[in-house]
């Protein structure tokens, strides 16, 4: 499945919400989020957390929303628009990570879901610095990510820096990314997808998926391109709008792998730094019968 059923005009489609930063560049961030939810034909809703003062050369400050405010966006959302998924970005601080964790519990978002579970599938993707380095989370409030939204988790979608912020594993090859995947699926949420980057082979990049039962791995063929800032985030967007699809989570892996393969197959530069993924190969391709 390479692309998703489009709804016909005038039909409501599929939504989803992000709970992410404002990448004032466009690269990453909830703009990247919204851009794959459109091209992917379903409706992107937002509740925005930060506002980054950023470019392609990198994060040079942000201002975190209230965290009332962002509790209020996710409310307001549900409550009339509904949504299918929900997946997190940057979430700047401690006080918004409650809050989150708090709104999800009282709408019911995340817990376990498919198979007769009534939970609406949360992708929590643990960002803690830019593509530059740039912290985009305190230490302390990436402890309180993994205690209190891991738990309620549908699947948790790290870096392998992250990984190493996360689980202490260094992960240098398939053993130690099983390892780190055991590790993460322990602390709390239903799946655990180790994103494996270069690491395996030249050619490839290989993930793994690990549900504290069976491994399951996604390999592609790897584009080498600076050009990849966005690239977690598109991977992740694009999974919320497979989940949304009610694909399950496998089915949204092999779904945003695919995604954003083709998304960094056609990256553009930008400015004088890291230019973007580009999802927007999707208005090549003639829509699904
Ligand atoms: O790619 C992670 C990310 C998420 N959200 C915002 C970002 C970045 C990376 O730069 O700026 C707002």
């Amino acid at each position: 499945m390479d692309l998703l059923p489009l709804p016909a005009h005038g039909d409501t489609p599929v939504r989803v919400m992000t709970i992410a930063g404002s990448d004032s560049g466009g690269a990453a961030g909830l703009q990247s989020d919204l851009r794959t939810f459109t091209l992917a034909g379903v409706h992107g809703t937002c509740a925005v957390t930060a506002v980054t003062v950023q470019n392609s050369l990198g994060v040079s400050a942000f201002h975190p929303i209230p965290p009332a405010t962002v509790a209020g966006q996710i409310r307001a959302v549900i409550g009339d628009i509904g949504v299918g998924a929900v997946k997190t970005g940057m979430l700047a601080d401690a006080g918004i990570i409650a809050a989150v964790a708090d709104t999800a519990a009282e709408l019911g978002i995340g817990g376990r879901t498919g198979e007769g579970a009534a939970g609406i599938p949360f992708l929590v993707d643990p960002v803690s610095a830019s593509h530059h380095g740039d912290p985009l989370l305190s230490p302390e409030a990436f402890a309180l990510l993994v205690g209190r939204l891991f738990p309620l988790a549908t699947v948790v979608t790290p870096n392998l820096d992250e990984v190493r912020l996360l689980t202490g594993i260094e992960v240098v090859d398939e053993a130690t990314q099983r390892d780190a995947a055991r590790a993460l699926h322990d602390m709390g949420p239903c799946w655990a997808l180790v994103k494996g980057g270069h690491l395996r082979t030249a050619a490839t990049s290989t993930d793994l998926l690990y549900d504290g039962t069976e491994f399951l791995e996604f390999e592609a063929h790897r584009i080498v391109t600076t050009h990849d800032h966005g690239a977690g985030d598109t991977l992740g967007a694009a999974m919320v709008c497979a989940l949304a699809h009610g694909t399950t989570v496998p089915e949204a892996v092999a779904f945003g792998k695919r995604w954003v393969t083709r998304s960094l197959d056609a990256a553009y530069p930008l400015g004088a730094g890291h230019g973007a993924v580009n999802a927007s190969w999707r208005l090549r391709e003639a829509p699904p019968a």
